[in-house]
């Protein structure tokens, strides 16, 4: 029972944390939030575990790498650099636009770079996912 309570003491406030993010990035990107039944945005979406923690994906170490002024400072530098966290061909910036996973190769838009672009262009750059006041 005592080994139990520690791991509850543990457990809850690492749980209660990541989340914070989590729904951070939902609303930076403008997605419609969870549902009891439905998360809009798993923990690999910067994680490689899909219950978060250590090892971060390619697109997770990208935003570790920006941390300076909280995570959607962070997620907005990342997103201005153009980078192409997981190497599959389209700028996580452009993924978080199509809705496909910037820390996934296997994960990517079906639509060309170019078109992804002028669309996002149209929609206001990359500027629509700088940090709310
Ligand atoms: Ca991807």
């Amino acid at each position: 029972m005592k080994k139990l309570t520690w791991f509850l003491v543990l457990l809850i406030p690492l749980a209660m944390a990541r989340p914070g993010y989590r729904t951070a990035l939902i609303g930076q990107f403008n997605l419609v939030p969870d549902t009891p039944e439905i998360r809009t945005i798993g923990c690999t979406y910067c994680h490689t575990n899909a219950s978060g923690g250590s090892p971060w994906n390619g697109f997770g170490n990208t935003l570790r790498a920006n941390f300076k002024g909280g995570v959607t400072t962070s997620l907005y530098e990342a997103l201005k650099s153009l980078k192409d966290s997981d190497g599959d061909g389209y700028a996580d910036v452009l993924e978080v636009f199509a809705g496909s996973l910037p820390g996934d190769p296997t994960s990517k838009p079906n639509v060309s770079v170019q078109a992804l672009e002028d669309r996002l262009s149209k929609a206001g750059g990359v500027d629509m996912y700088k940090p709310k006041p």
